[in-house]
């Protein structure tokens, strides 16, 4: 199905960065503002650790468990996979996603530890393809200066510097790429702008992609 019979409907907005780049506020904002703007729209994030491929996930994560690097990749895009459908549903029957992480992290993480990013990429097709995603840029030291990381596995800088120049590789002229070293309510107000034309044009009938 490609989408094509698609009249109105949500709008797939992915959140990506490094950690502690400012995401998971910035994307709790949009959400709010959106809802006030009347638009049905739904907060979602990835991984989604309440499910058991997610507890997997958030165990290995914890360093409570240890996984070699292919498996937890694709227990990241399994994690992805087990929502397709109801995201899917949700985007036809009108419900905009904002959805903090996504492929995007799944493909970075995993060839900052020296996977081949081709490998990486394969089981992310056939994922439903975003309408908009906005990169929350900063650099990894600015990023590690944000009241340090948290205890968790990739929350390092040598690591976070790797990740960085994957996303550099991945991202493309599409990409709503915004300074996140603005102030919090500059970089809100760009993301309003571009989430607003994105969720006009899907309104308008823009054909779902995989
Ligand atoms: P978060 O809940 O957004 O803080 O994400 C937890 C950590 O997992 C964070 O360091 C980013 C990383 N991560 C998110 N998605 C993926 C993925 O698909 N693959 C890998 N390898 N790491 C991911
Ligand atoms: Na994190
Ligand atoms: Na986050």
């Amino acid at each position: 199905d490609n989408g094509c019979n698609d009249k109105s409907r949500g709008s797939l907005i992915v959140f990506e960065g490094l950690d502690r780049c400012g995401k998971t506020s910035q994307s709790g904002r949009l959400v709010s503002y959106l809802e006030k703007k009347g638009v049905p729209v739904e907060s979602w994030r990835f991984p989604d650790r309440s499910t058991s491929v997610g507890e997997m996930i958030s165990s290995y994560l914890a360093n409570k468990s240890q996984l070699d690097d292919q498996t937890v990749h694709l227990l990241f895009s399994a994690n992805r996979w087990e929502k397709r459908s109801l995201m899917e549903n949700k985007l036809r029957s009108g419900i905009t996603l904002v959805v903090d992480r996504y492929s995007y992290s799944g493909v970075s993480f995993s060839a900052a530890k020296g996977l081949d990013i081709e490998w990486c990429k394969s089981p992310e097709r056939g994922l439903l393809a975003p309408d908009l995603v906005v990169y929350l840029d900063i650099a990894p030291e600015k990023a590690a200066e944000r009241g340090g990381y948290g205890s968790e596995r990739y929350e390092q800088l040598e690591f976070q510097r790797k990740v960085a120049q994957q996303y550099q590789t991945l991202c493309d002229s599409a990409w709503k790429v915004i300074d996140a070293c603005l102030s919090v309510d500059s970089v809100e107000e760009q993301i309003r702008e571009s989430a607003m034309e994105c969720v006009s044009n899907c309104l308008k009938g823009k054909p779902l992609f995989e």
